[in-house]
């Protein structure tokens, strides 16, 4: 059992909502719905192949070193799946250096339906995206194309036609995507993150120290782009 419902703390406005009961998840109040908020999955760890051990000391490692330039504004790890593993493995991580659970939390559920199924209210969400900034290819990238819809499409091509590795980009969403209208989602931050998988383009043969590097230069990336918004 990895959720519960509690209530939310003001008064009159007061609606049962769902929160994890995870140690280093925070309780969402009602207060917390105007908190710049953004939510993220685990950049290379399931198509492209990243080690999860390493992939969690460098989220926490990298969370870590922008906690502090947030403001109020706050990180929020998702995972589709109760029992994630790289959810447990960060979670674990932030807890042993004591990571504010206010500003930092993990949550289970899908990116693209965080505040209708959810009750999170995130406005950025990330998107571990392909090099050419296109929809499909499974996974989270497949479901944001999908649930933003041409208008989101339109958008990325405007700024951009790739990405190269350890890098990120920032697209304001358009109104008449139903991510917007239904999510609350005003921008989507693609990230182009190391693929160690040797079906992918730019697979880089199991060199983690590389890896590593692009790893740490992808959530770098994605933070700066948050707080180039956020604040
Ligand atoms: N909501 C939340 N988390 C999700 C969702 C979702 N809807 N879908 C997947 N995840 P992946 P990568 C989690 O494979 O490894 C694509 O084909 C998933 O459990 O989406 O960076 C692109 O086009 C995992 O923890 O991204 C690229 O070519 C995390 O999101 C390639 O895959 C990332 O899994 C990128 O591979």
């Amino acid at each position: 059992k990895s959720q519960e419902t509690v209530s939310s703390l003001s008064g009159a406005a007061s609606q049962k909502i769902k929160v994890s009961e995870d140690p280093v998840a925070g309780f969402i109040s009602q207060h917390d719905y105007d908190v710049p908020t953004l939510a993220f999955p685990s950049i290379s760890t399931a198509d492209f192949q990243f080690n999860l051990e390493k992939a969690s000391n460098i989220i926490v490692e990298k969370v870590e070193e922008f906690i502090d330039k947030l403001g109020n504004a706050r990180l929020v790890l998702v995972d589709l799946i109760h029992g994630s593993k790289i959810l447990s493995l960060v979670r674990a991580k932030a807890i042993e250096k004591n990571i504010d659970s206010r500003r930092f939390l993990t949550f289970v559920g899908d990116i693209t339906q965080l505040h209708s199924k959810g009750g999170l209210r995130c406005n950025v969400i990330a998107n571990a995206a392909n090099w050419r900034l296109k929809p499909g290819g499974g996974g989270v990238n497949a479901a944001i194309f999908n649930a933003g819809g041409p208008a989101l499409e339109a958008a990325t091509t405007d700024r951009a036609k790739s990405l190269l590795p350890g890098n990120a980009l920032v697209v304001p969403l358009p109104s008449i995507s139903p991510l917007y209208s239904k999510e609350g989602v005003t921008h989507v931050i693609h990230v182009l993150g190391p693929n160690m998988n040797p079906h992918r383009p730019n697979c880089l043969d199991n060199d983690y120290t590389k890896g590593c590097r692009v790893l740490q230069d992808a959530y770098s990336s994605l933070f700066e782009g948050f707080l180039s918004i956020a604040t």
